[in-house]
């Protein structure tokens, strides 16, 4: 079943049918004030953190999923009836309500059309800012007058703090009140205690700052308001029926001692055809500031500008690498929904969705780093920034920070090890894999920029000391070599990559074995640049004794093993009764360089038959039921689901990608195919989530729901498949000295064209695919010189740049 579609021109998603399978949500905002909404209104708004600056409250696990949230309600005084602007909450019957929600970059729009009466309704956080406006145009396309009446509602958290508005009323209902101010609800959280209040952080204060927050409207006069969520709503009754609304008119009743609301009642008639114009504010601010706010949408045409702020804002980092393919489902991810999902995951981390609110305050080592590739292609020097911050987080001894504080002070952190850093981030351990996710990704960063002097640059380490980003890479290293086990890999700690894989300071992990082998290799290559021919050794060596040790104890003739635990057993032999074959072994035998052409070829065929569904490959077969704690922690999640042999879908990029680099393109499609969320937008009745971003996992073949995702937008997915994508698939593949293309399509192709911006240079690419191939290039021309092999040099570049590509 399909409940939209793609608006490729406007980057858009179009949801036509507002009764989706789940909550379809969108980010609104920036790392200073995020917003998400849903296609139907609900979500939550936030400074700083979901957890710690929560402004809009939100039921988590509630039926329905996505309350409450950003509501405007319409009634007609001589109907006495009433709807609202977006199709829920009030859930009009579907025969004589319409709707259609489009999700853009960075702002949601919906439209309602019922008896009469259209709305418009624009959600959006201005760039810069942080507060949120709502804009409302409801025009009267009946043949008589109207005579409506508008509510503006928010339901407001008594306490910043997510945790304690939740559950500890006892305390947060006797903190918070209300106010109207001509035209504004104005809500203060412990006022007495700071003159002017908190408006300027908005966060929650342990020293008991107060914070205000206001719901204000511009272009028209409030005449009636409810501040009092219990009474805007009424007993016995929800939001599809809240009694102010009903009854026709709020109360005029502020909160004191219970819940805070904004309700903001404005009565219009509307000639035939006549337009009315609203715009709702809503932000953490007192009254002088959201006076000043509220002023600069005096004239209502501020709306436009700031839309079309946005707009170009997104579209023009968008705009830096886009994609003509013959299948505009894989375009539609490439150009707008992939990247912007990147940029999201890369600002918010897993801090805010409808899943999780980020009780945790800080940045998870390993999901930051990797993010950071995901946006590489678009924003380097943003990459760069974020990198530079976790390379301040890497300890001193080469390991990451599990958790790095929002407020990290480099030089000065705990470390794991210190009781005061467990007990204030709940990490007491290190994780393998963490600083080794540093590697792919500083090396893209030197290939997109070719800033090689960053190589150079000096960072503090987390708890003391300096180094170079060549020397932070260096110790990364020196940290797993420390920690080798009995067969001579990497043991896997408190996690590698896998959460619930605890192979603790013993158990060895094949997935670290394999990140290491690609650490040393991209370490070597970093230090031959630098014509450092002493580390250039130490690296070839390290390089070779580990892939000597792999090669002896992990490779089974048709798999590679996924690790082994302090007492030998073997985790993923193909002698296993449960979680004989894993995936993230056989890929990333690959994309660390290791695998031989036909063991990678052997290993990613039994993947294929044994691994692969309709909706991706699972992370292992069969799920474990029997081997479980302490080792194997997935075991507690129910079969083929999640970590537990579901379809993980971080990996499926690496398995895209794998597939690419054995010149497989066909295969490579279809994995991608089969996981691309804008595929499945005639199954969403299936995938229930979003059909424009990746989600974290998808059910597995022994679930009664198989192909029913979970977790939506923030995942490292996000950009696993994103670089599959542009490297892999489209062949975009940055080096130091220029741009190779070498792509690796499905046979049916005939022909693509990109568009791709490289070190400020414009390139428009033209590839040709006459005999059907997969992957090979038989010819390049630059601006009609043909080159030497597929390297676009760097030296070569124009400011713009035609290139054609022949494969063959
Ligand atoms: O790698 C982890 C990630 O850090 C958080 N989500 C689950 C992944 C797999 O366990």
């Amino acid at each position: 079943m399909k409940y939209g579609y793609f608006d490729g021109d406007n980057k858009e998603y179009v949801i036509t049918k507002p009764n989706t399978p789940a909550p379809w949500a969108n980010y609104l905002g920036s790392p200073e004030y995020g917003a998400i909404i849903s296609n139907n209104a609900g979500g939550y708004s936030f400074v700083k953190s979901g957890a710690n600056g929560r402004i809009i409250r939100y039921r988590f696990n509630s039926t329905p999923a996505d309350q409450p949230g950003r509501y405007i309600y319409i009634r007609d005084r001589e109907m006495a009836d009433y709807w609202s602007a977006s199709w829920q909450p009030v859930g009009k019957d579907l025969s004589e309500y319409e709707s259609e929600c489009r999700h853009g970059t960075a702002y949601t729009a919906m439209k309602s059309k019922y008896k009469g009466i259209e709305t418009d309704t624009l959600y959006y956080v201005p760039l810069d800012k942080t507060y949120e406006v709502w804009r409302l145009k409801v025009t009267n396309q009946d043949e008589r007058p109207r005579k409506l009446s508008l509510f503006g509602y928010v339901e407001f958290t008594n306490d910043a703090n997510y945790e304690q508005d939740t559950v500890n009323l006892q305390y947060t209902q006797f903190i918070s009140k209300t106010y109207f101010r001509e035209n504004m609800i104005l809500q203060a959280i412990n006022e007495h205690v700071s003159e002017v209040g908190g408006g300027a952080s908005g966060l929650s204060d342990e020293a008991g700052e107060g914070i205000w927050r206001f719901f204000g409207v511009q272009g028209a006069e409030v005449n009636r308001y409810d501040g009092d969520r219990d009474i805007f709503v009424g007993d016995y009754r929800g939001y599809q029926n809240p009694a102010s609304v009903e009854q026709g008119a709020c109360t005029n009743t502020l909160n004191y001692n219970g819940n805070s609301c904004g309700a903001l009642q404005i009565d219009v008639e509307l000639a035939p055809g006549e337009t009315k114009e609203i715009v709702f504010l809503l932000g953490a601010y007192g009254e002088a500031d959201a006076r000043q706010i509220l002023g600069r949408y005096e004239t209502l045409t501020v709306v436009e500008e700031e839309l079309q702020e946005l707009k170009s804002y997104w579209h023009s980092k968008l705009d830096r690498f886009q994609v003509q393919t013959p299948d505009d489902n894989f375009n539609q991810m490439v150009n707008v929904w992939n990247a912007y999902q990147c940029f999201i995951t890369f600002i918010w981390s897993r801090a805010a969705s409808f899943q999780y609110c980020g009780l945790r305050n800080g940045l998870g080592y390993r999901d930051t780093v990797q993010d950071i590739q995901g946006i590489m292609h678009l924003e380097p020097e943003l990459a760069r920034e974020r990198l530079t911050l976790m390379l301040s987080a890497q300890v001193s001894n080469g390991g990451g920070l599990p958790l790095v504080k929002f407020d990290h002070r480099p030089g000065h952190e705990g470390t794991p090890d210190d009781p005061d850093y467990a007990r204030e981030t709940g990490h007491p351990f290190y994780r393998a894999d963490d600083a080794l996710w540093l590697f792919p990704t500083t090396i893209r960063y030197l290939k997109e920029s070719g800033n090689w002097a960053y190589v150079d640059e000096v960072i503090p380490f987390s708890d003391q000391g300096e180094g170079t980003v060549y020397e932070h890479l260096r110790r990364a290293i020196q940290f797993s070599i420390d920690r080798l086990g009995e067969h001579g890999m990497p043991v896997g700690l408190h996690a590698d990559w896998n959460d619930a894989l605890r192979l603790g300071a013993h158990g060895e992990s094949l997935f670290v074995a394999f990140q290491l082998y690609l650490a040393l290799g991209v370490y070597k290559e970093i230090a031959a640049h630098k014509q450092d021919d002493a580390q250039v050794h130490w690296a070839e060596q390290l390089r070779a004794a580990l892939g000597d040790n792999i090669q002896k104890h992990a490779w089974e003739g048709d798999r590679f093993v996924r690790g082994f635990t302090e007492d030998g057993y073997v985790v993923g032999s193909r002698e296993n009764e449960e979680a004989s074959l894993w995936l993230n072994p056989q890929t990333w035998s690959i994309l660390s360089g290791f695998a031989e052409p036909e063991q990678a070829r052997t290993a990613m065929d039994l993947v294929y038959e044994q691994l692969n569904t309709e909706y991706g490959a699972m992370l292992f077969y069969p799920p474990f039921k029997k081997f479980g704690l302490p080792v194997a922690r997935m075991a507690l999640f129910n079969g083929t689901t999640k970590e537990n042999a579901g379809i993980f879908s971080q990996p499926q990029g690496w398995l895209i990608q794998a597939e690419t680099m054995l010149g497989r393109g066909n295969r490579a499609y279809q994995y991608f195919t089969e996981i691309n969320p804008a595929a499945m937008n005639d199954k969403a009745e299936i995938r229930k989530i979003e059909p424009y971003v990746h989600g974290q996992s998808i059910e597995g073949i022994d679930s009664p729901f198989f192909g029913r995702g979970h977790v939506h937008w923030l995942t490292g997915t996000a950009s696993t498949v994103m670089v599959s994508l542009a490297e892999g698939i489209m062949g975009v593949q940055p080096t130091f000295d220029g741009l190779r293309l070498d792509p690796c399509i499905p046979s049916t192709w005939s022909e693509f064209s990109m568009y791709r911006e490289f070190r400020s240079k414009r390139l428009r690419i033209k590839v040709e695919n006459p005999n059907h191939v997969e992957k090979g290039v038989a010819k390049v021309m630059l601006n009609g010189e043909e080159l030497e092999g597929n390297l676009l040099p760097d030296d070569r570049l124009r400011e713009n740049n035609d290139v054609l590509v022949l494969m063959g």
